[in-house]
């Protein structure tokens, strides 16, 4: 090892099942820094921003550092006994399915082996199930119907020979960007790539599309039954396929053709241009080499198993599956969603891909685990979960790495149901989040940097998360937490783990149980039996099936010799039919369709904590089409209400041709912590899908009305504040601080003195002067300053443009000085703070400068970003941010002349942006 290299430690990425390598070091200042792991064969080097933005997020900000019991501080050992004694009182009086654990893909392998260990295996219940629930049972469900196993057939290299890629129900530009780019570079390069995408919405990632279909929400099964007929119709079916190795086939075609009795009708029902639909489809009849790649547009429905199967259908149709460039592919949300699938979290499998009702299985894990209380029958599915915690039924749960007050559908249910739960034990690296607040015992766990262990990536490639650096208070592993309640139980033997490297072995031989071959089943780690602590300590990436230990990156596909893991061997074709949702109402005349942003994780306990992603999209917002908003009176940039049978929220309308008519779109990301009212599942109804129990997080219907208000602020502080007393707030972390947006009904004087109590500024100079503006609105600015240093600082008035206020984002991180004191109280913006948020720090060049640059210069590139403006040529640390902007920058009429655009809009050729 070179004395370079040693300084890097390598780990995976926190965030999206892309599952890139990333290698980390600590700086002089003892700051992570963070660079892509060049021999990862998910990521070859390259980061996305949230990936190149971690050593922001590993501050120690908010952490939960102690255990808690009802509120007040307590130590490891009384907390663990109070929790074992709990779980064991309630069994003892109620029985094992009295109790749950709600867990997540967020877990690493380890911790996910144990915790379902200590539920089905010794507990005796099923009742652990975890948000995957929420993100890939659709998938599960489907991939089990269709091949008897859950197996995501193909590899990320396969867009590299891909001659077709469907991406349905995906934003793939924005929730897997390392993926995207490699598709996009691959278009860079192949003339003859078709590239479509399958969304009601005009998403980023259209910006490599040949073609978009912008089909009306909850269709997609009628899409592909469509595609399945057209396929039988054009004989460009793989017979000997369809008749060797599958079955079912005739009566899915009959369905399929029931969906779409000619072109044109069913082009109506999809809602998109029937020319596009015929393109579409004869692409795919003759493009042999074709990719589908899927994912939360396809599962959060209440047909998301019909929609898999309707796909994968397909594919075995065309016998395009386990070959490289082809198959149907989903890819993974959370880092460890397919670790969590691989060791049973989900409440419907046993463990290591073994079955409930298989007797032999049963037989073998009991013996495995020396247990004679494996539970025998499928345990409750996340909704069916909570609603039974609401009904009494279950009397203490454990809810680790998943925040379900944000994320679970219907979410006032959710906290009734946790308010009413006689013990509710939460494990989380993070003291206040919207659940923790409901929590009887907070166990402090240890975060991504902090653990050691390892995640599997959407293409079943097993990567070694490892510890950087030290936990905060008396933070713990989680199978460390998990297993020390266990003991306290009373089952000490079973779980009586040293190191996650022991778990990890207990774990891979699970999966040779009547499986040596892996004949038996997919999902086999026999060459990893044999690590020792040292090759656990250095291992490398696996893809698994493992058979002898991969020294160096393999591509496997399975099913490339067309056996599958049904009872037959064969792969099954699901007859599946369009289930038309009624989606009118007077009422409620609007879709609501919710998702991801591109720099924001989840419920932000993590990218929350960096400026850098805060900056990206500040507020949260409703998409909704022009002519919505007109008929509503709202205006770009207006608050609205949105409102639901079940909820509202009160969000920043976004217009934009982007969302189709009668469709809404909103991020899923804001809640209590960052804002007063902005968790989309508040309003989202809690249906499911029968077959594998996902919610239909995509389609809630709801009506928007304009908020009317009489006052506005911006609020820049270096500490957080309770803002409850004001109708709309909402929190942006910034460099040394937070700015809180504000909206009222009180006046703006009185909003400005509320805000002065709020911020018990005492000795320092107060700087205050209150105008009124062209439109003749008062406005009241005011800054307080201590030792030289601005503490905090606000502008209030009747209406504020936001956008014009976007200095104040940099204020705190610069040196006071006189220009910035005078801006702070006349407003108007001069010196350092006009070339806005510094981005190169070694030539001290700003956003503004920058975005001139590419704007009114034409410099979209990197090397012409330099010469123009200096940035970048000092560390060059900042140029994947330079190429972020040049990304975020509307192009200019001179780009326009120049960027050819090949994407159509049911029919016509449209320019992306
Ligand atoms: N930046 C970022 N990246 C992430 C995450 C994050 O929080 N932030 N989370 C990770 C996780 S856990 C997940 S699960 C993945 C999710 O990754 P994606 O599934 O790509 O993300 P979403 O934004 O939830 O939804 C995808 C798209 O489905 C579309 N859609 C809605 N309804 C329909 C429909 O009826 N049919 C079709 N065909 N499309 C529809 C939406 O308009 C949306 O653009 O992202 C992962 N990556
Ligand atoms: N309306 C709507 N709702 C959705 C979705 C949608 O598209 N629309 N998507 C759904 C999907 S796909 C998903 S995956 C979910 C995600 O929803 P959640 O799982 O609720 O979201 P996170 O913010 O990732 O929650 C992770 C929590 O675990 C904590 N944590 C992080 N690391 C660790 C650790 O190592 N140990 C412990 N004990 N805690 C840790 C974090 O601080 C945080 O509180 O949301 C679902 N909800
Ligand atoms: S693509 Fe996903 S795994 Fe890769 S750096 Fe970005 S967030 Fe991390
Ligand atoms: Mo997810």
């Amino acid at each position: 090892m070179t004395q370079e290299n040693s300084l890097w430690t390598k780990s995976t990425c926190a965030y999206c099942g892309v599952g890139c390598g990333i290698e980390a070091s600590l700086d002089a200042k003892g700051e992570l820094s963070i660079r892509g792991d060049k021999t990862h064969p998910a990521n070859f080097g390259k980061l996305c921003s949230k990936g190149l933005a971690l050593g922001e997020t590993v501050s120690h900000e908010g952490r939960l550092l102690h255990p808690m019991i009802d509120g007040v501080e307590s130590n490891w050992n009384n907390a663990l006994q109070h929790v074992a004694m709990q779980f064991s009182d309630t069994i003892e009086q109620y029985g094992p399915e009295s109790v749950a654990f709600y867990v997540s893909g967020q877990l690493l392998t380890e911790d996910y082996y144990v915790v379902n260990k200590l539920m089905k295996g010794f507990i005796g219940s099923g009742n652990i199930d975890t948000n995957s629930r929420l993100c890939m049972s659709s998938t599960v469900a489907g991939h089990k119907r269709a091949f008897g196993s859950d197996t995501v057939p193909g590899c990320y290299e396969d867009l590299d020979t891909a001659e077709m890629v469907v991406i349905t129900g995906s934003n793939l530009a924005w929730c897997h960007p390392i993926l995207f780019q490699r598709l996009k570079t691959e278009k860079e390069k192949r003339d003859n790539l078709f590239i479509v995408v399958i969304d009601p919405r005009k998403t980023d990632t259209c910006s490599i599309a040949d073609l978009h279909l912008a089909i009306r929400p909850e269709t997609d099964v009628a899409l592909f039954n469509g595609l399945l007929t057209h396929l039988a119709e054009q004989k460009k079916l793989d017979s000997d396929y369809i008749q060797s190795y599958s079955e079912g086939f005739d009566a899915a075609l009959i369905s399929a053709q029931q969906d779409a009795p000619n072109t044109k009708k069913l082009a109506d029902t999809l809602g998109v241009n029937e020319q596009d639909l015929i393109s579409f489809y004869q692409h795919f009849a003759n493009t042999k080499n074709t990719v589908t790649i899927y994912s939360q547009g396809v599962n959060q429905s209440m047909q998301g198993s019909n929609k898999v199967n309707s796909i994968i259908n397909c594919h075995i149709a065309t016998g395009r599956i386990g070959k490289p460039g082809m198959g149907p592919f989903s890819v993974t949300g959370q880092p460890n969603a397919m670790g969590g699938r691989e060791v049973g979290g989900l409440a419907n499998t046993l463990a290591a891909h073994m079955e409930f009702g298989d007797a032999q299985a049963h037989h073998m894990i009991s013996e495995f685990w020396q247990t004679e209380q494996l539970a025998t029958k499928p345990g409750l599915k996340a909704v069916d979960m909570f609603d039974a915690i609401n009904e009494g039924k279950i009397k203490a749960v454990w809810i680790m790495a998943t925040n379900p007050v944000v994320s679970l559908p219907n979410s006032n249910k959710i906290i009734a149901a946790l308010k009413k739960c006689p013990l509710v034990v939460v494990s989380d690296c993070i003291a206040k989040t919207a659940t923790t607040e409901y929590a009887n015992v907070l166990l402090p766990a240890q975060g991504w940097s902090e653990k050691s262990g390892t995640v599997t990536n959407s293409e079943r490639r097993i990567s070694r998360q490892r510890r950087l650096l030290p936990s905060p208070g008396v933070a713990k592993p989680d199978w460390w937490i998990i297993s020390e309640v266990a003991k306290r139980m009373g089952f000490s033997k079973a779980f009586n783990f040293l190191h996650e490297g022991e778990i990890f072995a207990e774990y891979a031989k699970m999966t040779t149980l009547n499986n040596e071959d892996g004949l038996t089943r997919d999902l086999n780690l026999i060459g990893l039996t044999t690590l020792d602590a040292k090759g656990y300590s250095q291992l490398t990436p696996q893809q698994w099936p493992v058979k002898t230990i991969q020294t160096e990156t393999v591509q496997q596909r399975l099913f490339a010799d067309k056996q599958f893991f049904t009872p037959s061997k064969k792969a099954q074709f699901i007859a599946v039919s369009l289930m038309e949702k009624k989606l009118d109402s007077d009422e409620y005349p609007l879709i609501l369709n919710s998702g991801r942003i591109r720099d924001h994780w989840h419920t932000m306990t993590r990218t929350g904590l960096s400026s850098r992603l805060g900056a990206h999209i500040t507020e949260p917002y409703v998409a909704i089409h022009p002519d919505d908003a007109k008929a509503q009176h709202i205006s770009d940039n207006n608050l609205v209400a949105i409102n639901s049978v079940q909820g509202a929220m009160l969000v920043r309308a976004s217009i934009t041709q982007q969302q189709k008519m009668g469709e809404v779109f909103t991020p899923i990301h804001w809640n209590k912590q960052t804002a007063k009212s902005a968790n989309v599942c508040h309003l989202t109804n809690d249906d499911t899908d029968p077959v594998s129990g996902q919610p239909a997080l995509k389609s809630t219907q709801v009506n928007i009305k304009k908020w009317h208000y009489h006052s506005e602020a911006i609020l820049l502080t270096r500490e957080i504040l309770d803002l409850s007393l004001f109708d709309y707030w909402v929190k942006q972390k910034v460099e040394k601080g937070y700015l809180y947006r504000i909206a009222d009904n009180r006046t703006p004087l009185v909003l400005s003195e509320n805000l002065q109590s709020l911020l018990k500024n005492q000795q320092g100079k107060t700087l205050q002067f209150s105008s009124t503006d062209e439109s003749q609105q008062m406005i009241y600015r005011y800054a307080f300053v201590q030792n030289q240093q601005l503490n905090n600082a606000y502008v209030a008035s009747e209406q504020l443009s936001t956008q014009s206020l976007d200095w104040l984002q940099s204020v705190l991180d610069l040196p006071l000085d006189n220009s910035i004191e005078k801006t702070l109280i006349s407003g108007i913006v001069e010196g350092k703070l006009a070339q806005g948020k510094i981005i190169c720090a070694c030539k001290q060049v700003g956003i503004n400068t920058i975005t001139n640059a590419i704007q009114e210069q034409g410099c979209y590139s990197l090397d012409s970003i330099k010469e123009c403006t200096g940035a970048g040529t000092g560390c060059g640390s900042c140029l994947p941010e330079i190429a972020t902007i040049i990304e975020d920058t509307p192009f200019t009429m001179a780009q326009q002349a120049i960027t050819k655009s090949t994407v159509t809009l049911n029919g016509v050729e449209q320019y992306t942006p």
